[in-house]
């Protein structure tokens, strides 16, 4: 392996972190530590642009705090008191564990539990190899992508669209439900490149003025989970005003004439009164989108984590069927490019070991899970070990007093793999230090882009880390799981996945940098009809139909011992027939008068980066963003601390007045520690687990909330 470092230079790689941009980079390598991080230039989307808080990845990489060595418990659970010991004594302690979890409530009292903390193929998905072989429950991944993705396929029936960097030859630019400045900064860079050379405007759909927002020409502001009403009233103004492209909807849309009908009495004023945004500047916005072929609508994932989140996305798809944007270079509506990959990933995840029917247990759940509810647990054992690769649910997931109280559990054993001592990891009974993206080799792919790209290993890691594919070999050894994959290194697997996808090998890739896997310009565009057996958009979703994964059994009942959220899981109101606003959100009431939104901090990539002092620096401290109206009807000023509670529990934070807002509508940008807000219990504390219908995910976005001054 070492043949591909050298101490001091320019090394090759992909950002591993959790965006849609999958950003191509060059790293200064100096003394065997990286440096400085840039964008590639050479990379068509990334086009030389990172963001900042990458550009100083050293400040991460060579952190004073990173983890170094394997950890063993020896205080109470959650006090932080731990004693280095060494790998074997690590490795056997968790292999015992797991050993005597399976003989007392059978292998599905195991549950490796893993996220994107990486992006990379083998680094982030190989766990399932172990669980897969060994027989362990599975993971249902829910907290991020599920409504958004759902959303989408149900209209196209595929996870594709436009090439994203045809935003650069839009006339009209719609940002819709993403804060890119913040988190996926090369949206940016096309758009603005859009702006300068074609004199492009920018619209920002969203719920408060994001910086993006600030930079808008066309300023959408919304309450939030009203997305489809909105969505709902443009396309009426668009069969209203004879801009719908008719011929466009007889050749490629299931039923354009019963969305007409349908549609009638979806009008500006209709949505007006739901969105807060003034029928004028419906009108207007639709009328842009009407008269603009080259109208791009880039559709993120903010404005699909509310419990009507997939019906919203399917809703604003189906916009640029109704204008017929998808025909035009530069036009149509892209989410995320999944379906062009095609990863060949038997080797990775050990998909070819036979019986694989273990339950899946939901992410999103985790605080039902460890809590003992029967109906998370699918009916089946209870969850007593657990290895943590690449996540800080402790921090992350939903209905937080739940994650709590069910990592506190003695019966409980936890082994988290982590580059740092995060909330997670405080939690442990055995902690494993773990490389970061340049100390291993792996394979990425964009989301929001159409590169695959090749991230070796270019520096040693320091003190003891090891890698989660290492961690995930030498358990499956001492465990007797048996596959091929356990004894490949991660650069054999990474080689074995390219060939097997028909892309060549490693070293092709290594010498290549990256690939563009881009799709004919009549594939992207659904030119050749939509991916449904009939070849059409559908307007009228059929969500039974839509080839993505539900969560295993739809719940029947609230969790319990928790006050219900507006509609219970499996309680709510059927989903609608048509686009339309489907009021299953979580509405504001007398006793909970705020709708809160969590949105991502520009510093922070969810709890990643709250370790840089940059980056904390940057986000100050944990602020509510409330109205100045709405803060003198509550006698509230500037930085008094606020006590926020939502049916699910009560959070600290300062006030910040902020008027970007609609009235009744509070942001806090997330997300920070626990630890980091007074009186340490952090955002989720305030944020449900119901799941989102029907695929699933966490309506993070969606809470109705009461404030307070506190003391
Ligand atoms: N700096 C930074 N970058 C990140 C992240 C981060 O935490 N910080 N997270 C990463 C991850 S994991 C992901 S999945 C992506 C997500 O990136 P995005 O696709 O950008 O989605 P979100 O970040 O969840 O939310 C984006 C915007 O949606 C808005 N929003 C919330 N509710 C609604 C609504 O109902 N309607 C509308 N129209 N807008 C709404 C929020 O205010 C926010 O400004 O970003 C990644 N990049
Ligand atoms: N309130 C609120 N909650 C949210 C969101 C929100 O918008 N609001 N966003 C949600 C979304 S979209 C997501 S995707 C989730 C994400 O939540 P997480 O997946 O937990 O993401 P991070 O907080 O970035 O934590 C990733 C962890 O992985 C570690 N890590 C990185 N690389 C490696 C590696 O190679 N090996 C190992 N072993 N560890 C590694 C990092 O040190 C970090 O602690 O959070 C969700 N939670
Ligand atoms: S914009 Fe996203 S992919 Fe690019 S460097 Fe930053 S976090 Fe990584
Ligand atoms: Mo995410």
């Amino acid at each position: 392996m070492n043949q591909h470092i050298s101490p001091t230079g320019t090394g090759y790689s992909a950002c591993p972190h959790d965006c849609p941009s999958t950003c191509a980079l060059e790293i200064d390598i100096s003394g065997g530590r990286i440096g400085r991080v840039r964008g590639s230039s050479g990379n068509s989307y990334t086009a030389g642009v990172i963001c900042a808080k990458v550009a100083r990845y050293g400040e991460r990489a060579n952190h004073p705090d990173r983890l170094t060595q394997p950890l063993r418990r020896i205080g109470p659970k959650g006090e932080g008191a731990f004693a280095p010991i060494s790998w074997d004594e690590a490795l056997d302690e968790i292999a015992g564990r797991f050993r005597e979890a399976e003989s007392r409530h059978g292998a599905e009292s195991v549950w490796p539990y893993y996220y994107a903390g990486t992006m990379g193929l083998v680094m982030r998905d190989g766990i399932n190899r172990l669980t897969h072989a060994k027989g362990y429950s599975r993971f249902f991944s829910s907290i991020c992508v599920n409504p958004a993705w759902g959303g989408f396929m149900a209209g196209t029936g595929k996870l594709a669209g436009p090439d994203p960097r045809e935003i650069g030859k839009a006339d009209l630019v719609v940002i819709w439900g993403t804060n890119p400045v913040a988190t996926q900064v090369n949206v940016m860079t096309h758009a603005i490149r859009a702006r300068k050379e074609r004199g492009a405007k920018i619209a920002v759909i969203d719920v408060y003025r994001s910086p993006t927002m600030e930079l808008a020409d066309i300023p959408v502001l919304i309450r939030p989970g009203t997305d489809g009403a909105l969505a709902c009233a443009i396309m009426h103004v668009l069969f209203r005003d004879d801009l719908a492209d008719r011929a466009y909807l007889a050749r490629y849309a299931d039923d354009p004439a019963g969305l007409e009908v349908h549609l009638a009495t979806r009008t500006p004023e209709w949505a007006a009164a739901i969105t807060g945004l003034p029928a004028a500047e419906i009108e207007a916005f639709a009328d842009a989108i009407g008269r603009t072929p080259k109208t791009f609508i880039r559709a993120g994932y903010g404005f699909t984590r509310s419990r009507n989140g997939a019906v919203n996305m399917h809703a604003v798809s189906s916009i640029a069927t109704v204008a017929g944007l998808w025909q035009h270079e530069g036009g149509g509506a892209f989410h995320t490019n999944g379906a062009i990959f095609r990863w060949n990933k038997q080797m990775i995840e050990g998909l070819d070991i036979p019986g694989i029917a273990t339950r899946r247990l939901d992410q999103s759940r985790i605080g039902d899970i460890l809590t003992g509810d029967a109906d998370a647990l699918l009916g089946g054992p209870p969850v007593t070990a657990m290895l943590i690769q690449s996540t800080n649910p402790v921090s992350v997931a939903p209905d937080q007093e739940k994650v709590r109280a069910g990592f506190a559990r003695e019966d409980l054993f936890v082994a988290v793999h982590e580059q740092f001592m995060t909330e997670t990891a405080r939690m442990a009974d055995i902690v494993l230090p773990a490389t970061m993206f340049t100390e291993h080799d792996d394979l990425y792919q964009g989301g929001g882009n159409q590169y695959v790209i090749l991230g070796p290993k270019l520096v040693e890691p320091p003190g003891e880390c090891r890698s989660n594919h290492d961690v995930v070999c030498a358990l499956a050894a001492r465990l007797g799981a048996e596959h091929a994959g356990f004894h490949k290194s991660s650069r054999a697997i990474v080689d074995w996945t390219l060939q097997a996808t028909g892309r060549g090998t490693v070293d092709e890739l290594e010498a290549a940098r990256f690939l563009d896997v881009q799709p004919d310009f009549e594939t992207a565009h659904y030119l050749k009809g939509f991916n449904w057996p009939d070849g059409r958009f559908h307007l009228k979703p059929d969500w039974a139909s839509v080839p993505f994964s539900r969560p295993d059994k739809p719940s029947a009942h609230p969790p319990s011992a928790h006050p219900p959220s507006a509609h219970p899981p499996g309680a709510h109101p059927p989903m609608p027939e048509w686009p339309d606003h489907w009021d299953v959100i979580e509405e504001a009431t007398d006793d909970f008068p705020f709708r809160l939104v969590t949105s991502p901090a520009r510093s922070f990539l969810n709890s990643s980066f709250t370790e840089t002092p940059s980056s904390t620096k940057r986000e100050k401290r944990p602020e509510l963003m409330i109205h100045p109206e709405d803060a003198a009807a509550l006698g509230i000023v500037a930085d008094d601390l606020l006590r926020v509670e939502s049916p699910r529990g009560a959070v600290l934070l300062h006030a910040r007045l902020f008027d970007g807002m609609r009235r009744g509508v509070v942001v806090a940008e997330s997300i920070w520690p626990n630890r980091a807000h007074a009186g340490g219990r952090g955002i989720n504390s305030l944020t449900g687990a119901d799941p989102v219908a029907p695929f699933g995910g966490a309506a993070l976005h969606d809470n109705r909330v009461r404030i307070a001054r506190q003391g």
